[in-house]
């Protein structure tokens, strides 16, 4: 899907590592074999892994080496990616009983462990972070931003409201903020937390923060576009369900045309980031090539 050839590469390469690196450790770190079983199913189901890629990726971008530390943090990113799409499908919330072509946690497992295998994932992300081989400063400002971007000022407002909000039509600004808040927090983590670990002062940080703000908004507003414009096969998911469920989405608040220019905006806007970098001396094409995931098909135009 992605053409740049040095983002195909890097992509290659680092998911093959953080695939390494999460099956190594995490088995070894659930000692209940259901539960180790249920958190594996949901972690190894096919994610494409874009939010560690990301923060590698800005690493690099910042010209910090990547090691193991850094690795064992993206992976952890992950773990808390894991679990709020588990506690998403739940009955409770979003009832999906399908995600990325396979069974829902919770249809395959049950309510009580699926509920558990999110439990687990969050609380092991933060073991992970604690774990590493960073200083204590370092550990204690990624812990602080982490928590702050997924729990009740991040992602979990974001997911109250949006919850709340159904049957409701909320204002655009509203909108934007839960989107903000539901999918953008954890996107904007990646620069945060690259730019915590980055060991140069050759980058300017608030254009990594501000690419990956972008980045997040267009992540969501793309994904609302596509429950509308694809099918359920290209998507391994139910498509449609925002429509049906009287949901507060880009489409229903904004229109589909206007969506889309709201799309080209953000990637734009990326783009603008990128630029700000590369006259201060950093190559950006690596991140460049990210922005070619929201490249809209023919039939979508
Ligand atoms: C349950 C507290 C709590 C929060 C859930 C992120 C989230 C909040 C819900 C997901 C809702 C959703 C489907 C949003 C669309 C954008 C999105 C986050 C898609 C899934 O992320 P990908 O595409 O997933 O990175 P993969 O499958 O690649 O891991």
């Amino acid at each position: 899907m992605i053409e740049n050839v040095e983002t195909q590469a890097f992509i290659q390469k680092y998911t093959k590592v953080l695939n390494q690196f999460l099956k190594e450790h995490l088995p070894d770190s659930v000692t209940n074999l259901s539960l180790s079983e249920s958190m594996q199913y949901s972690v190894f189901a096919g994610g494409k892994r874009l939010r560690p890629l990301l923060l590698l990726a800005m690493l690099q971008v910042s010209g910090t080496a990547i090691d193991t530390n850094s690795v064992q943090v993206a992976a952890a990113l992950e773990l808390l990616h894991t679990y709020s799409l588990i506690h998403d499908d739940l009955p409770a919330m979003d009832n999906d009983d399908l995600r990325r072509g396979l069974p829902t946690n919770h249809k395959k497992y049950g309510e009580a462990l699926a509920i558990l295998a999110g439990d687990g994932l969050l609380t092991l992300a933060f073991e992970w972070i604690a774990t590493t081989k960073f200083s204590p400063k370092v550990v204690s400002q990624l812990t602080y931003a982490l928590a702050h971007a997924a729990g009740p000022a991040g992602m979990v407002a974001g997911q109250a409201t949006d919850v709340l909000g159904e049957g409701k039509q909320l204002s655009f600004m509203q909108l934007k903020q839960l989107h903000k808040q539901k999918t953008g927090a954890l996107i904007t983590y990646t620069a945060q937390a690259a730019n915590i670990i980055a060991t140069t002062s050759s980058i300017n940080q608030k254009y990594l923060v501000t690419f990956a703000e972008n980045f997040g908004l267009a992540f969501q507003i793309y994904d609302d576009l596509e429950d509308v414009l694809s099918s359920e096969k290209a998507m391994g998911k139910a498509v449609h369900k925002d429509a049906e469920e009287h949901k507060n989405t880009y489409p229903s608040i904004r229109g589909l045309t206007q969506s889309k220019k709201d799309l080209m905006q953000c990637v734009m806007n990326c783009r603008e980031a990128l630029n700000k970098l590369q006259h201060n001396g950093n190559s950006t094409n690596l991140l460049q090539g990210f922005l070619e995931y929201f490249q809209l098909n023919e039939e979508e135009k």
